[in-house]
């Protein structure tokens, strides 16, 4: 049985109304990175962050944000699968793989649903804004100590030594909608054995796109589909 590997960025999410990050000219919904996705950023405007963050968590809980047929069509990929040999990595912070229905999902870059004690490093599922006057959910009498549950730049991704581990032994590596531009992510492909099939998804070439076998080019919700089909004809259903 072959082990697989998937790697998805914010183009799977795109098609579900979703803002990848660098479709516009680097800005980020109108913020630079560095202000909003850093702990220096946080440590300098707190309220600028809490903000930014609140804003995409209000976007996500919104009705007209649901997973796509790219979504779907992994979760059903998975379903067919032992448990044992499908592993979903994604570096999106939203929750639309598990909305799918995708079990075994590494959310590398942390969770916009879920908020950090920025003293114990505690994680609480959070539906709600995050600001400064947000009460510790165990200790009330204690206010704005919360941030939310995202591996900013310079930050340690999330279960690096699970993703080490399926990233040497699949047979698979897949990688959807990512521009192959944030470290470690974008060195996944490199770190597959040589005789794994590698294959990118994407509307167009990505920064690492020659290190990969074949590609799928075109959107998430044609291709992952039309991927899986072809899967199956190679390894049989
Ligand atoms: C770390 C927060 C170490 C979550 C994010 C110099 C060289 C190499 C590396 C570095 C360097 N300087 C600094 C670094 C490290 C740095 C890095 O890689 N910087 C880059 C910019 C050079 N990385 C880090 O800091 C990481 N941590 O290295 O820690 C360490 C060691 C010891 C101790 C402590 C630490 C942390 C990285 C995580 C940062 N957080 N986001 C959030 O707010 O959302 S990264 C951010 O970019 C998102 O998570 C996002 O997922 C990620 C990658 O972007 P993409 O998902 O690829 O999205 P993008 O818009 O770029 O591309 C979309 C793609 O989809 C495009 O290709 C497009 O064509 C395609 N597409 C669009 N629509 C569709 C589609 N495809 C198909 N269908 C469609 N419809």
């Amino acid at each position: 049985m072959t082990k697989i590997v998937v790697l998805t960025g914010a183009g799977v999410s795109a098609e579900s109304g979703i803002p990848t990050f660098r479709a516009s000219d680097g800005l980020w919904e109108g913020h630079r990175v560095e202000e909003v996705a850093t702990p220096e950023g946080f440590r300098a405007n707190p309220e600028l962050v809490l903000d930014f963050y609140n804003q995409r968590r209000r976007k996500l809980l919104s009705p007209d944000v649901k997973p796509n047929a790219a979504h779907v069509a992994l979760a059903n990929w998975e379903a067919s699968l032992p448990p044992s040999d499908f592993l979903l990595i994604t570096q999106n912070v939203d929750n639309l793989h598990v909305r799918a229905g995708s079990k075994n999902v590494v959310p590398m870059h942390g969770e916009l649903l879920k908020a950090r004690c920025v003293d114990t490093g505690e994680v609480f599922p959070w539906l709600d804004d995050i600001t400064l006057e947000t009460p510790h959910p165990k200790r009330p009498d204690q206010l704005g100590r919360l941030r939310p549950h995202i591996v900013w730049f310079g930050e340690m991704p999330l279960e690096m030594e699970k993703i080490g581990e399926a990233l040497i032994d699949c047979d698979c590596f897949v990688s959807i909608g990512t521009s192959g531009k944030v470290y470690p992510a974008a060195g996944f492909v490199q770190m597959t054995p040589t005789e794994c099939w590698r294959v990118e998804i994407n509307l167009n070439s990505s920064d690492n796109s020659q290190a990969f076998d074949d590609s799928f080019v075109g959107h998430a919700t044609e291709q992952v589909p039309r991927f899986v089909d072809a899967w199956k004809k190679r390894y049989g259903s």
